[in-house]
């Protein structure tokens, strides 16, 4: 039997599969919003109609990152930044994988960022999580990437003199084909959010806010969300480029200002994705790669192989 006949499988699936056999205590602070993509994310998995086993998640460094360590599936607690080159390559190996990838605002919109614009303009099929708490949470609270301006911490004892980066509005720009915002405080959301995100077939972004009591005591993420879908003077076709725009444009300004505004973005479901294009033309097997690198009757010379006939 193929390592791979696990996809595909047809059965009730409960939510506390999720949760590791022996559970890791989890070293979280107390009332830390990653506590709530935990829990959004094994509420979604069942809805979503994938197993443990089918699913990939690959994390980045941060306290955001020890996620893949509470949540059983395959799992891939990689570098700082690089979540996404893994998930990238997973995904194309083995296209029938549920690939998750997930890291902080630092890791993603920092040190990460260039890989973030690069897979959302390829549109690579999976769901991008980044817990944006709006400060280095793990390294103890320095400055990020989407501290508001004006914000003190250690390294910008004075206040950051930068403005912030626009996440949702750099995705739409760099190419995803869905964006959505979500907050730790709004977990019924958070959970509704996440399948769609799963379910979209090319690259999902998902901003989620998570609140860090311990170093961004003065983070919006607190402040209760209104949903832009059921919001009477927030209007738009989230099918819509520069409506869309527009809507981010707004809804990130007013995040320093006070008002929290969540829900989806942008949504393009016409795009295919990048392994779809690739297998349009011919120039990846339907078949998972990664399946005929197992298989000792595969023909296809390993790249170790060659490195031993250079020698
Ligand atoms: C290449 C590299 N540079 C720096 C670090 C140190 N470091 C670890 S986590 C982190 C930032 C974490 O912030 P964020 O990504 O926002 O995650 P959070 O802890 O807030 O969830 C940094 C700078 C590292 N591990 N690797
Ligand atoms: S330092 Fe902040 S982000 Fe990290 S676990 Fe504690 S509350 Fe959560
Ligand atoms: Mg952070």
């Amino acid at each position: 039997m193929s390592v791979f006949s696990a996809i595909g499988e047809d059965r009730e699936i409960d939510r506390d599969e999720f949760t590791p056999g022996i559970e890791p205590q989890a070293t979280w602070c107390p009332g830390c919003g990653d506590f709530g993509v935990l829990k959004a994310l094994k509420q979604a998995m069942p809805e979503v109609g994938r197993t443990p086993d089918e699913t990939l998640l690959v994390t980045g460094i941060g306290c955001s990152g020890k996620l893949s360590s509470y949540f059983e599936s395959y799992g891939f607690h990689s570098i700082h930044g690089r979540s996404l080159p893994v998930a990238r390559a997973a995904k194309l190996a083995n296209p029938g994988l549920e690939v998750i990838a997930a890291g902080g605002d630092g890791d993603g919109y920092g040190i990460g960022g260039n890989h973030f614009m690069h897979t959302a303009r390829e549109n690579h099929d999976m769901t991008y999580i980044v817990f944006n708490n709006e400060i280095f949470g793990l390294t103890k609270g320095q400055t990020s990437p989407t501290s508001p301006k004006g914000h003190k911490s250690k390294t910008q004892p004075h206040g950051s003199a930068k403005d912030p980066v626009r996440p949702m509005s750099l995705s739409l720009a760099s190419g995803s084909s869905y964006v959505a915002r979500t907050a730790a405080v709004n977990p019924n959301q958070a959970k509704e959010i996440l399948i769609e995100a799963m379910e979209h077939d090319g690259f999902a972004h998902v901003d989620f806010l998570t609140q860090c009591p311990t170093w961004n005591k003065d983070a919006k993420q607190y402040v209760p969300y209104t949903d832009v879908q059921d919001a009477e003077d927030f209007d738009f076709d989230v099918t819509d480029r520069r409506e869309a725009a527009e809507a981010m444009y707004d809804a990130e300004s007013r995040l320093h200002e006070g008002e929290v505004l969540t829900g989806r973005f942008y949504v393009d479901s016409d795009r295919p994705s990048y392994g779809a294009e690739k297998r349009a033309t011919d120039e990846m097997p339907a078949d998972p790669l990664a399946e005929r690198y197992l298989s000792e009757d595969s023909e296809w010379e390993r790249s170790a192989d060659l490195l031993h006939h250079h020698r």
